[in-house]
């Protein structure tokens, strides 16, 4: 089968290069992002949860790295229902992970680096126990009623409509509130009650958050679920299409938009320097574009669809077509991601994958190593900003989480496991009760970890550095055109340029040798390899090896 073909994409700015170009463009399309999941990190005190301290004094891992900015999970006061998610104060800092003033420090830290900051910024709700809400509950008639989503029950006593929640789609999104006789709408955990952003207040209070952060010096926010913060007003039933998904995924309501506009009018008023990039978690990415407005909404979305895509040629070269086609039509900017702290690793799933389709000739972990450094060299040489979600520039699986060690409500522990930082018993984990950290490491922590693969030029994380360096000093790989080649079956591939500088990007999606010396009379031997993502240098040979990409110069 053909890769889809696709379309060469236009420059991002014409008529800009060089030096010029490089101050007009926003520091977001270029850099490498890395997702910070506090909790899992580093751990400062010995409680067995990482926080803020334990980032501190681990940014040389990101220095070396070479990561551009930082998108911190949820650090702020919280219940912890869903591990910060649900929020009871915007505006400071968990003593789980450290304070206000060590968060200021953190920002200070990390512009010295010139890496940027963005923060989780959660708009679609609060916790059950943020102030807002304990005094909305108290009454029909409190101050802060309007400010969640309050209905009667249906004349028989049932729920207002069919909305199912997001971690258990068996049970409904409204909680009955004894006290005051009406259902609260919580499209998560009853813990988490919606705010109603058709309430002027909301919207005020929400905004002064934000300028509460931009004051402080933070670069940017990552928007929880922001397609979800407007609601129709009927609050209809979801659509039978629909197919039993959670309305989280479902809502998609023009109001919201309207939001968005103003959010980002605050946001641009600090400055062009400060960004939002929006969980928009609908799973067609013709409707994520919206949301990129006509750039007046989003500065990026986040696109799913490529986090579900199987490990395959055929779906790959669709998400990839689909994104360009969808996005530059509207000049937005593309965002590409492979894992998250919400979703199996993308070892993990791709390997459970290849299981599935009965190829036997690897070994379960060689196969899956390969495929995750092959992975990389596609996350880092597509255009478009990449999100990496810490551990991934060490392959990590999923730990296995079992019995009491559970603990999340939406089931997605496994990809969560703290950081191995070396090869000790406690992977530089020590804690005070010699108990292990709030999850458990994954199985391959005792040679999967940052110290062992630092220091070997071979390893998965050596390559994600060295990636990221060839990002940082291509044009073409930041910035440039992108126009997909014809392969044969199994591989997947790509040309970047941008003014004199043109990049050959060949992935092979299958465990055996793919032959491309047919390809356009040989066009591609020969030509020098940039970066292979299992360390091989010299020229193209014209046979991509088993699991292998590569970069060439052309
Ligand atoms: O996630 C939104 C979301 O829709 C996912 O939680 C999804 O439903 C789930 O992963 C399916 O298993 C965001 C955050 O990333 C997530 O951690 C939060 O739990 C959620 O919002 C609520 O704030």
């Amino acid at each position: 089968m053909e890769a889809t073909p696709i379309a060469p994409t236009t420059d991002a700015e014409p008529g800009l290069d060089g030096e010029g170009e490089r101050h007009a463009e926003p520091w977001w399309k270029r850099a490498v992002f890395y997702q910070v999941y506090p909790r899992s990190f580093a751990d400062s005190d010995g409680d067995g949860v990482g926080d803020l301290g334990g980032l501190l004094s681990h940014f040389d891992h990101l220095t070396w790295l070479g990561v551009d900015a930082l998108w911190l999970s949820p650090f702020y006061p919280s219940p912890m229902v869903d591990f910060g998610y649900d929020i009871s104060d915007y505006c400071d800092v968990d003593p789980l992970f450290g304070s206000l003033e060590q968060f200021d420090e953190l920002l200070i830290e990390a512009h010295s680096r010139n890496i940027k900051v963005i923060i989780d910024w959660v708009p679609n709700h609060t916790s059950e126990r943020h102030p807002w809400f304990v005094d909305a509950r108290s009454s029909r008639s409190a101050i802060h009623r309007n400010w969640y989503v309050w209905r009667d029950p249906l004349a028989d006593g049932s729920v207002p409509n069919d909305w199912v929640q997001a971690f258990d789609p068996s049970k409904p999104t409204w909680t009955f509130d004894d006290q005051t006789g009406q259902f609260y709408l919580h499209l998560f955990e009853s813990a988490q009650p919606d705010l109603n952003w058709s309430e002027p207040a909301v919207v005020a209070a929400m905004h002064e958050v934000l300028r509460f952060w931009l004051e402080r010096g933070v670069d940017g926010f990552r928007a929880d679920v922001i397609h979800c913060i407007g609601k129709d007003p009927a609050l209809p039933d979801d659509l039978p299409a629909g197919g039993g998904l959670p309305h989280c995924v479902l809502n998609d309501v023009s109001v919201t938009h309207g939001h968005i506009r103003d959010i980002r009018t605050l946001i641009d008023s600090y400055g062009g320097d400060r960004m939002i990039v929006g969980e928009v978690y609908l799973l067609s990415t013709e409707s994520v574009a919206t949301y990129y407005g006509n750039n007046d909404e989003l500065h990026l979305a986040f696109n799913f669809p490529p986090l579900f895509a199987p490990w395959r040629p055929s779906d790959w070269s669709a998400c990839i077509a689909s994104t360009y086609a969808a996005l530059d039509d509207r000049h937005a900017w593309p965002t590409w991601v492979l894992s998250n702290h919400d979703n199996p690793r993308h070892r993990t799933r791709y390997d459970f994958a290849a299981s599935l389709s009965g190829e036997t000739e690897y070994t379960t972990a060689k196969r899956s190593e390969a495929r995750a450094r092959a992975a990389a060299v596609l996350l880092l040489t597509l255009r478009g900003t990449p999100f990496l979600y810490q551990g991934e520039e060490l392959g990590m699986i999923d730990a296995e989480v079992t019995g009491d060690r559970r603990v999340d409500p939406g089931g997605r522990d496994g990809c969560r496991a703290p950081l191995p930082w070396d090869g000790s018993a406690d992977h530089g984990w020590p804690t005070v009760t010699g108990l292990e950290p709030w999850l458990p490491f994954a199985p391959d922590a005792e040679h999967r970890n940052v110290a062992d693969l630092r220091s070997d030029p071979s390893s998965i994380l050596s390559l994600y550095r060295a990636l990221i360096a060839l990002r940082h000093s291509s044009e073409a790989l930041a910035l440039g055109t992108f126009e997909s080649l014809d392969l044969p079956d199994g591989a997947l591939g790509y040309r970047r340029a941008r003014n004199a500088e043109s990049l050959v990007v060949l992935v092979n999606f299958t465990d055996g040798p793919v032959d491309l010396s047919e390809y356009r009379q040989g066009l591609l031997i020969g030509m020098p390899v940039a970066i292979a993502s299992d360390g091989l240098a010299g020229t193209f040979t014209g046979t991509l090896g088993a699991d292998q990409a590569l970069i060439l110069r052309s």
